[in-house]
């Protein structure tokens, strides 16, 4: 789980950034997203983030679907208008709650703290968070989140993890999406694979198709895995 390291500050090592009056913004997000992890103890929570139109929602909605009998989920969704997306969740029977940014290009902890009164946590195992589709401002921006999913399309182009590396430096899971268009799109599953394994070993890749189902079982198992994992954590403490 991502706590130690605070996604604004990469990887840097060998020295200390000290807290003063006039602390840089992120770090005062870095702040209330560790205020977040605290009061959601029991509650994993994912961040999902991708470029616009990656597939984010249509997954959602899916997963929403086949957990439902499994998992308690709440969806926050974020974009810069409209409350279209949180529309489309709660059309498949999914508790959602739109964020709209008003025309930020990211998610910022304190509206995650402020959406947090709105929902109810105490009846959530899995509170997703999807992000504004952006493959880099929101890479900036720890929202408290447990682990951060990036997804990549294949009609994106396979060359994206080394054009934006923080967003999967910072990521536990990629998933490759739309794996159905494969054979009509030129994209190379071991080509954006490699490139992202560069920028982080530590990434898991699984390649997904909500169009034709392909992955998605193993991805749901991925969830109940994490919200296991959560849930047992939370005891312990
Ligand atoms: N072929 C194919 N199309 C998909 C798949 N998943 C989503 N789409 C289509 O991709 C388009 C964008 O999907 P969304 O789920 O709205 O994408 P998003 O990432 O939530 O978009 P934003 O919230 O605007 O960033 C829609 O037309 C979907 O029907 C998939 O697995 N295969
Ligand atoms: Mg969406």
């Amino acid at each position: 789980m991502s706590t130690s390291n605070p996604k604004s500050a990469g990887n840097r090592v060998g020295s200390v950034q000290c807290d003063n009056t006039t602390l840089h913004l992120l770090k005062a997000n870095d702040y209330v997203a560790n205020a977040i992890r605290e009061r959601l103890k029991d509650v994993c929570v994912i961040n999902i983030c991708s470029s616009p139109g990656s597939g984010k929602t249509t997954l959602l909605q899916e997963v929403g679907k086949r957990l439902a009998n499994d998992l308690k989920i709440t969806v926050l969704v974020g974009d810069p208008e409209t409350e279209r997306d949180a529309v489309r969740m709660r059309d498949v029977g999914i508790d959602a709650l739109q964020i709209v940014t008003g025309g930020m290009c990211h998610i910022e902890a304190q509206m995650i703290l402020q959406a947090l009164d709105h929902i109810n946590t105490d009846n959530t195992d899995l509170l997703i968070i999807e992000n504004v589709g952006n493959l880099l401002c929101p890479s900036a921006f720890d929202l408290g989140e447990d682990y951060r999913i990036t997804l990549i399309a294949t009609t994106e182009g396979d060359d994206k993890p080394k054009k934006y590396p923080r967003m999967f430096l910072t990521s536990e899971l990629m998933l490759v999406s739309k794996s159905d268009l494969l054979p009509y799109v030129p994209f190379s599953v071991d080509a954006v694979k490699k490139d992202a394994l560069e920028v982080n070993p530590n990434l898991e890749v699984q390649t997904i198709s909500t169009l034709n189902g392909e992955g998605i079982d193993g991805f749901c198992n991925w969830l109940k895995e994490k919200v296991a994992l959560k849930k047992a954590s939370a005891l312990e403490a």
